[in-house]
């Protein structure tokens, strides 16, 4: 289907009605189209499936579509300055250049970043992956090492798919274990679209329900819960782990599911036997008679869950946390259970598509780690760049991500992105990341694009479908990503896929379409979307049809939530759920092993992290509408910690680690730990005006500049991003704010 936006009544305005992909929360949106400008966007009260929920970056979505300093043709670097160029040229020189590249250094010289925009696209990573395959290259990064890898490695190691990620099942739960997370400003999503989740939950709690917040701040999620534990950043595993010791110490488990749904039992029991409790309750600082009454009230819940999200996974020992989160859900029967965890199959078999993709095994040069999740870490993407020798990375494509600001020591990265022969952007507008592109190439908007997100539709947590419309044409220049990497496939002579004719198909339906005069002819991404609907699975017993997609564009509800679906999408070979994987039981022993956290001398702080409502990541946050004020970040003290240094509300400080240093005003708040500073990430991403001349904007500061990429997580390779140790001192000075850690 090419763009079918779906009209309400004749004249020049329609309305469209599709879903906002800022977010996994996926929200209907009614879009209002006046002569194709946006002129209003709104919640989708007839969506069946998320109509309770918006937020400001949805209604402002066309902000983006409109940015003033949108890219709207290819732009090519001439010296300092861009200058606009055709596709033609565009193509031709990235893959001339390319091609020589490999020619001479192998297929590795060529490396890739894909950012969290990508995964909302339904042809984006699918063609990427495809052009990446066809040249053979291993140098795949990804934000997975800053984001979900703990999740990828705890689900393909306890139910044998990275991507068998369970879904909360809130309206029948008693009792909310939230750990590392602030649904009430990042929606409850995190690998799962949950409409609504956090109104739903709140809901639940005035009939009775519990909610526990377990985060180092006193987070906005964490004013309206029942309980809130403090505990010491990066050590959820130690008061996880605890809180399964008790269960099991006292018989509390599940029996039935304990000895039939599982697998590691006996190993489980003896870590905990290892495990004493007032050791792990000093590691997390949580009193042990509150971790106590939290295992045995969780444990006697009716219908309750455990979720872990980014605060959990973004330290060292994230990848351990995230597991034993799963396990507490499991050893008390809450897996597939009311109130539990559930996994929702989906119209698409996501599961066994995913296992037909080949992922490549290749090992980093420099640090010798292997990839996770079919992508390298973050952390390693510097060396890679600067350091010589076969294999270096010499050209990348940066697309839809900023990393500089989204990964740790942004700064090092900045500088080996400086050093590239060819970085090629493929964004919006030009942000921190792109600041030494040779081509900037400017991408489509979610309101410029018809998505079928099948093969995350066994993350929402009901049975549902929509097919996410175009509601405006995008620019006359601006293409989509699939495009982009099928046309460099074409030119560079490498088969898309690795699969041999793929390339002449594809010209071949361009050419017949150019031929005849009906665009319809040429291969689009729409074609793959019909047969993912062609060959879909029955759902509540009945198989989708095209036109259940086109007759409802508001959604679909699929039936009422199934239980019952979990064990059989288990993809281990005994079909059991694998409680006790070796490495992560090795892992904790090490963990168990180690002294308790220490700060380093003259680092006393740890930098924790917040998000918020108005901005996604680095980006939104430039946009007037929805931060009218423009400034920026402020870090959070706590008022002790502040009285202590003689900081005052509004002061400005420098905060500094052994790899960066960054200014900016302090904000004075019981909130934070003693200890704690948080310092929300996204921002200090400067825009650039590569159009015109105008200075880059940006408000606020990079605070992963402040993050050492090394070490990693040895499961996760993801840094110590929201537990990196830091000082912070007073500015003598008033100054005015600086960029001081890029070579500007
Ligand atoms: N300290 C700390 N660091 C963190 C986090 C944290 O909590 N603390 N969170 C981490 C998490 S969870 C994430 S997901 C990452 C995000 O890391 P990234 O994905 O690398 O960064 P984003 O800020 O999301 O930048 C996305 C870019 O994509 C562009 N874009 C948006 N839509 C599209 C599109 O459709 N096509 C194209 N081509 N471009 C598009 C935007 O303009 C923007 O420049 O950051 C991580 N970093
Ligand atoms: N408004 C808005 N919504 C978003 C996003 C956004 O940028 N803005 N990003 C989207 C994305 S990409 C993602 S991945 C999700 C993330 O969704 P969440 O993971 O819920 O993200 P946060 O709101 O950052 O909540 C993380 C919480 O973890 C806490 N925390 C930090 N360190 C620790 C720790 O050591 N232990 C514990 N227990 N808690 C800790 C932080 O204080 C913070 O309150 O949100 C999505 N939704
Ligand atoms: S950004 Fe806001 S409107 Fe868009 S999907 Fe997420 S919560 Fe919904
Ligand atoms: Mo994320």
């Amino acid at each position: 289907m090419t763009a079918s936006p779906v009209v309400d009544g004749p004249g020049a305005t329609d309305r469209v009605y599709t879903f906002c992909r800022y977010c996994l929360a996926a929200c209907g949106v009614e879009v209002t189209v006046e002569g194709n400008r946006v002129t209003k966007i709104a919640a989708d009260k007839q969506n069946p499936h998320s109509w309770q929920d918006f937020c400001a970056k949805g209604r402002n979505a066309q902000q983006l579509v409109e940015h003033p300093r949108r890219i709207l043709a290819p732009m090519k670097r001439v010296g300092d300055r861009y200058v606009a160029a055709g596709w033609d040229e565009a193509i031709a020189d990235i893959s001339a250049r390319l091609t020589a590249l490999i020619a001479t250094d192998g297929p590795d010289t060529v490396g890739a970043y894909y950012g969290n925009p990508a995964g909302f696209s339904s042809s984006n990573l699918i063609f990427l992956n495809g052009w990446l395959d066809g040249i053979g290259t291993r140098s795949r990064y990804a934000v997975g090492s800053v984001d979900q890898n703990a999740l990828h490695v705890v689900a393909e190691a306890m139910y044998g798919s990275a991507i068998m990620v369970p879904v909360s099942d809130i309206d029948a739960c008693d009792y909310f274990l939230l750990v590392g997370t602030n649904p009430a400003v990042s929606a409850w999503n995190w690998v799962e679209t949950v409409p609504g989740g956090w109104r739903r939950a709140l809901q639940r709690q005035r009939g009775g329900a519990k909610i526990v917040v377990v985060d180092p701040l006193r987070t906005e999620s964490a004013d309206l819960a029942d309980t809130h534990i403090a505990v010491r950043p990066g050590q959820d595993w130690a008061l996880l782990l605890a809180l399964v010791k008790v269960i099991l110490d006292e018989g509390l488990e599940h029996r039935q599911d304990c000895a039939e749904r599982v697998n590691g039992m006996g190993e489980l029991r003896a870590l905990v036997a290892a495990a004493d409790l007032d050791d792990l309750a000093a590691r997390c600082d949580v009193p042990r008679a509150l971790i106590q009454d939290t295992a045995r009230d969780f444990a006697a819940a009716r219908g309750a869950m455990v979720v872990t999200r980014t605060g959990v996974s973004l330290h060292l020992a994230g990848t351990v946390g995230e597991w034993l989160g799963h396990v507490l859900n499991v050893i008390t029967g809450r897996m597939d259970r009311p109130g539990g965890r559930r996994f929702e199959p989906g119209y698409v078999d996501a599961l066994r598509l995913a296992g037909l993709a080949k992922t490549p095994e290749h090992r980093n040069r420099v640090s010798g780690r292997p990839m996770v999740a079919g992508a390298h870490s973050l952390s390693d993407l510097a060396n890679e760049i600067a350091t010589p020798g076969r294999g270096r990375i010499r050209a990348m494509v940066i697309d839809a991500g900023n990393p500089v600001v989204s990964g740790p020591d942004g700064a090092a990265l900045d500088r080996a992105f400086q050093q590239l022969d060819l970085l090629v952007a493929i964004d919006f507008v030009q942000r921190e990341s792109h600041r030494h592109a040779h081509w900037l190439l400017p991408a489509v908007h979610w309101l410029e694009r018809d998505d079928l997100l099948a093969l995350t539709s066994n993350m929402h947590d009901e049975p549902f479908v929509q097919y996410g419309a175009q509601a405006v044409q995008p620019p006359p220049e601006a293409r989509p990503e699939w495009r982009i990497f099928a046309d460099l496939a074409i030119a560079m002579r490498t088969p898309l896929f690795g699969v041999r004719g793929l390339n002449g198909f594809l010209k071949a339906t361009a050419a017949l379409a150019r031929l005849t005069r009906r665009p319809g002819l040429a291969f689009s991404p729409a074609w793959l979307d019909r047969l993912m609907i062609a060959t879909s699975r029955k759902v509540n017993g009945r198989r989708l049809r095209w036109r259940d997609l086109v007759r409802n564009p508001h959604g679909l509800v699929l039936g009422p939530r199934e239980y019952g679906h979990f064990t059989t999408a288990l993809r281990t070979a005994d079909k059991l759920i694998q409680l006790a994987p070796a490495e992560l039981v090795a892992r904790t022993r090490e963990l168990l092993a180690a002294p308790h956290p220490v700060a380093p001398r003259g680092y006393p702080f740890q930098l924790g992290n917040r998000r918020h409502r108005h901005s996604m990541n680095s980006y939104l946050n430039e946009l007037p509408g929805l931060h009218p004020g423009g400034r920026g970040n402020r870090v959070l003290m706590n008022s002790d910690d502040a009285a202590a240094l003689g900081v005052a509300d509004g002061d400005r400080v420098s905060v500094f680690s052994a790899v960066g240093e960054v200014e900016l005003e302090a904000e004075i708040s019981d909130r934070p730990r003693r200890g704690l500073l948080v310092l929300d990430h996204g921002w200090g991403s400067r825009v650039f005006d590569p159009r015109g001349s105008e200075p880059a904007q940006s408000h606020g500061v990079n605070r992963n500049l402040l993050i050492d990429a090394n070490p990693v997580d040895p499961l996760s390779q993801t840094p110590a991003l929201s537990s990196g140790y830091v000082g912070v001192r007073r500015c003598a000075v008033e100054r005015a704010p600086t960029l001081a850690s890029y070579e500007v």
